[in-house]
């Protein structure tokens, strides 16, 4: 490289993550495959509009890359063209998020999603998000006892808010959700249902975590956290007619690709999505489903662990790859446990947990996940081992 001073900081960053012990639950290494995708020509090239459909020359292999990283999409999560649509070219979650909602609901309007404090994300409506701004919310979060979702006052809240769309997915939650039931409530309530796969979307691909595609209508999901690809997102949409955000019938899966382009992108970065593709096609070799496994054996292992060295595991443990441990329950907070754990080579972050009385900045717990350690080959025996040096690191306080 001719810059040297960004070459040097690149060094610097490479030597970061490998000297340290990644826990942080929405990361993960990807491939060389992927890192070259993303460093290929393809960044040098714009294709505003969709294959076949677009607003500049020179796009005929633009087009076979999108076409295809659409397939490996559908492919890997067991669903049928004739049924659903991916759009890959989102940048990002936030905006994969906020098509949807411009898509199919009137600004204004009433959506139902889980609060950021109990475990959702920013973009499910959160106040300081656009999500929170340009439509109205009703949050619904966990039990105070159990910490677990539900249903029962899930489905009271949609009966007497009638939201137009149900969001359900999660950042900081760790067990399973019962698509099922929500479906159900969606359902009685005439609400479409989202499901935001962002955190467990590798998880499914590799059979490890239930498929939310036999109950929503929109599943909406990141790239680059358990999937294991570069950061970017896909939004996969049922091909079917209903009432959308402009009051007209028209499909879904129409309706989300105007929102994505022309509504709120401009070019889609191509580069990326070849890069998906390459992630797409990683995550269908059996050593991928293996690889989930992994992620979740570790996750209880560590989980185990912690809770036997005597730290409380919010809602008593895990089905997935991540989970939240109450650090305050030693008068630690969780920003001094990141910073302490970090210092000695353990990334976390802080996060809050469920009826937190202290600030999203310095809240009572940190979250642990276990995606990009399982990466780096670490199994259950290293868990041991990293649950002995947290409980050390956060002890000796
Ligand atoms: N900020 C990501 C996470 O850490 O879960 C989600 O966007």
């Amino acid at each position: 490289m001719r810059d040297k001073e960004i070459e040097r900081l690149i060094k610097l960053e490479e030597k970061r993550q490998k000297g340290a012990v990644n826990l942080i639950a929405s990361e993960n290494y990807v491939s060389k495959d992927v890192l070259s995708a993303l460093g290929s020509v393809f960044t040098n090239k714009y294709a505003e509009g969709y294959a076949g459909k677009r607003y500049y020359g020179g796009n005929e292999v633009v087009d076979k890359i999108e076409n295809l990283a659409k397939a490996r999409a559908l492919k890997l999560f067991k669903i049928s063209e004739k049924k659903w649509s991916a759009n890959v070219q989102p940048y990002s979650g936030s905006p994969a998020n906020l098509a949807v909602y411009l898509a199919l609901v009137p600004l204004g309007k009433k959506i139902m999603g889980m609060s950021l404090s109990m475990g959702g994300h920013l973009t499910h409506g959160h106040l300081v998000s656009a999500t929170g701004k340009l439509w109205k919310w009703s949050h619904f979060g966990v039990g105070k006892k159990t910490e677990l979702l539900d249903y029962d006052e899930i489905s009271k809240m949609a009966r007497r808010e009638k939201p137009k769309l149900i969001v359900a997915g999660f950042t900081a939650y760790s067990r399973i959700i019962d698509f099922k039931k929500l479906r159900k409530i969606a359902d009685e309530t005439g609400a479409f249902l989202m499901i935001d796969m962002s955190h467990f979307a590798g998880l499914v691909a590799g059979g490890a975590y239930p498929s939310p595609f036999p109950y929503a209508d929109i599943v909406t999901t990141t790239v680059h956290k358990t999937l294991r690809g570069p950061r970017s997102a896909i939004i996969f949409a049922a091909k079917r007619r209903s009432f959308i955000a402009s009051g007209e019938v028209g499909f879904l899966n129409e309706a989300i690709n105007k929102a994505v382009f022309p509504g709120l992108q401009g070019g889609p970065h191509v580069n990326q999505i070849a890069a998906v593709a390459v992630a797409l096609k990683e995550a269908e070799n059996p050593s991928f489903k293996k690889y989930a496994r992994q992620i979740i054996k570790n996750s209880r292992k560590l989980s185990t662990e912690l809770a036997r060295r005597g730290w409380r595991i919010i809602s008593g443990g895990t089905d997935s790859h991540l989970f939240l441990v109450d650090t305050w329950m030693r008068g630690i907070s969780g920003k001094t446990a990141e910073e302490l754990l970090g210092k000695k080579g353990i990334i976390v972050n802080k996060n809050t947990i469920p009826y937190d009385t202290r600030s999203p900045f310095d809240p009572s717990g940190i979250r642990i996940g276990t995606a990009a350690a399982t990466t780096t080959g670490l199994k259950e025996k290293d868990m041991l081992r990293i649950a002995d040096r947290i409980d050390d690191i956060l002890k000796a306080l």
